[in-house]
């Protein structure tokens, strides 16, 4: 297989709007990033996904775009964003920008035209139909609850919105839209970024008359042509965002003779803890076996016919330490070991704001703090059939998308010194404790052991390209594996629990690479212990 910058490299997911506040609206902003390049240079990262900063009026935090080519208000000027790539570039950080071609915001010029009349030249840029026995076309939700079908008055149509109703669906049929697109990715790409992440690309060939919505007939075509006009002969990071990928689906996408993308994320693992069949609020407890048996077959499935991306959260995912670790008694060592789980295996890591941190979810007694339009409407819908309030709030509580979106937490003054204004979000109250600033000097902290696996990743070629074998398969309590490159083994071995568990594997018999505790116990693994040691 053809080596890629992208496969060694570690990618840090910044969401604008909580990461740093530069002139006190209380707002996250370009210029309060630029002023973090240098904690990211220090930490290791190569790259940078920065979630959408594109001229927007945040129905869904800047995921509803009014104009692609332009900055959102809120977050600074082209200016700044010329700047904020020229400083990345200088450290050697790479920026991904976050694409969202499957929907606009209704505010954007297209739909502004497009519903003033049927006849109107962007009509068909979005996807309209007739009502139906003075109903809508048909049964098709939207992801943030209620129909996806909106009715428009002056032209006495529903237009499709796979999101919010300020989310309008594009009409990828329409060959103007998709060189729309295209145009929008040439206009970044020749401002010097890295690459993209491509928001619910796999919606994009979507049938909704057929209900065929993700993996729609014509999507791998789509993005043959889009490789083909705009990233194809660059050297650039191309991540797909795909709830419903299987192993072969993703191959499709990430063979490099298929020429569409460098990899995708998929969410298999991230549905384990969801009862079967039912939505992401309506939780059951995580088998630890389940998840070995689907992130174990995703580490083996290429062979050189396609790659993985690795994460456990992002800004629409609970926070890992607080979801599947401790975030109490073992906030640290639960934190350290789902690091060195994810940051052993074949793929590229993606690391989210504060995950570095060990930051934990967040728990507003006051619907009102809420501000994620998910939640408030996922609240409304169930409230009004009859849940149970408390109910609605412990799915909240478990799997709200504002868990991971409170502000960064970098020191401890007043709002962790994200703003010195009030913040458009509260700040998680626990900041005293855990902040950044009383990490980066402290060799024990998460932050250092998150720059030593991203080191190791950088010097031992074995992380990147071994094979992966799986050990202890069946064992309710450890996550170990080994990775294999000609005469290099390594073996990494996690205890998943908060107590003792004996372990065949628990001394480190080899050269230790890394590990959460400071020595070894015989036959033990204490709570959360974790290592990495070459064999
Ligand atoms: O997410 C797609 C998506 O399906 C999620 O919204 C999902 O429904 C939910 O978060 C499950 O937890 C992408 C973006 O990552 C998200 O932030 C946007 O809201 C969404 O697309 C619409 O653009
Ligand atoms: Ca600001």
């Amino acid at each position: 297989m053809e080596k890629k910058w992208w496969h060694s490299s570690v990618v840090y997911q910044i969401y604008p709007r909580s990461f740093m506040d530069s002139n006190g609206d209380g707002i996250g902003d370009l210029n309060g990033i630029i002023s973090r390049l240098d904690y990211l240079k220090e930490l290791g990262i190569d790259a940078i996904w920065l979630s959408p900063v594109f001229k927007s009026p945040n129905d869904d935090n800047g995921y509803d775009i009014s104009d692609y080519k332009d900055i959102m208000d809120e977050f600074g000027t082209m200016k700044d964003m010329e700047n904020l790539l020229a400083e990345s570039n200088k450290r050697g950080i790479k920026i991904v920008m976050d694409l969202v071609p499957n929907h606009t915001s209704d505010e954007h010029m297209w739909f502004v035209e497009a519903r003033k009349s049927k006849d109107n030249t962007y009509r068909d840029y979005y996807i309209w139909r007739d009502p139906v026995d003075g109903h809508e076309p048909n049964e098709l939700g939207s992801n943030f609850s209620g129909s996806a079908w909106e009715y428009d008055e002056t032209t006495g149509q529903y237009y499709m919105h796979l999101f919010s109703k300020k989310q309008p669906d594009l009409n990828w049929e329409n060959e103007k839209v998709r060189e729309e697109i295209y145009d929008i990715m040439n206009f970044w790409i020749d401002k010097g970024i890295g690459g993209f992440r491509m928001d619910v690309i796999e919606l994009i060939g979507k049938k909704p008359d057929e209900m065929i919505i993700p993996n729609g007939p014509k999507l791998h075509d789509y993005l043959k042509e889009m490789n083909k006009k705009t990233f194809g002969d660059k050297d650039m990071l191309t991540v797909g965002e795909c709830w419903c990928a299987d192993p072969e689906i993703a191959k499709m996408y990430s063979n490099p003779d298929s020429h569409e993308l460098s990899m995708v994320f998929q969410f298999e693992h991230i549905g384990l803890d969801q009862i079967p069949g039912k939505d992401k609020w309506d939780l059951r407890p995580l088998e630890l076996t389940e998840l070995k048996k689907v992130l174990n077959k995703w580490q083996m499935a290429f062979d050189g016919d396609g790659w993985n991306s690795l994460f456990w959260n992002n800004h629409d995912l609970p926070r890992i330490v607080s979801r599947w670790g401790n975030d109490k008694e073992y906030r640290v060592e639960s934190a350290k070991m789902f690091a060195t789980l994810l940051h052993g295996m074949k793929g590229t890591p993606y690391i989210y704001q504060g995950e570095e941190l060990g930051m934990t979810n967040i728990r507003f007694d006051d619907i009102n703090d809420y501000k994620d339009i998910e939640t408030i409407n996922m609240y409304n819908d169930r409230k009004s059939k009859g849940y149970a309030v408390d109910d609605i709030m412990k799915s909240i509580y478990t799997k709200g998308r504002d868990n991971a979106r409170t502000p960064m937490q970098w020191d401890d003054s007043a709002n962790g010194g994200f703003t010195t204004g009030t913040p458009w979000i509260k700040v998680n109250p626990n900041y005293k404790e855990i902040n950044a600033q009383s990490q980066i000097n402290d060799p024990d902290s998460i932050f250092n052991y998150y720059k030593k696996l991203i080191s190791l990743r950088k010097e031992n070629e074995v992380i990147v390209y071994g094979d992966f074998i799986p050990l202890l398969e069946d064992d309710k309590n450890i996550y170990a594996y080994e990775r294999v490159l000609g005469d290099d083994r390594i073996r990494v071995v996690c205890n998943f629990t908060d107590k003792e568990v004996e372990c065949d594997y628990a001394d480190a018999n080899g050269v230790e690479l890394i590990s959460n505790y400071k020595d070894y116990k015989d036959g033990i693994l204490r709570p959360y212990e974790a290592f990495m040691v070459r064999l």
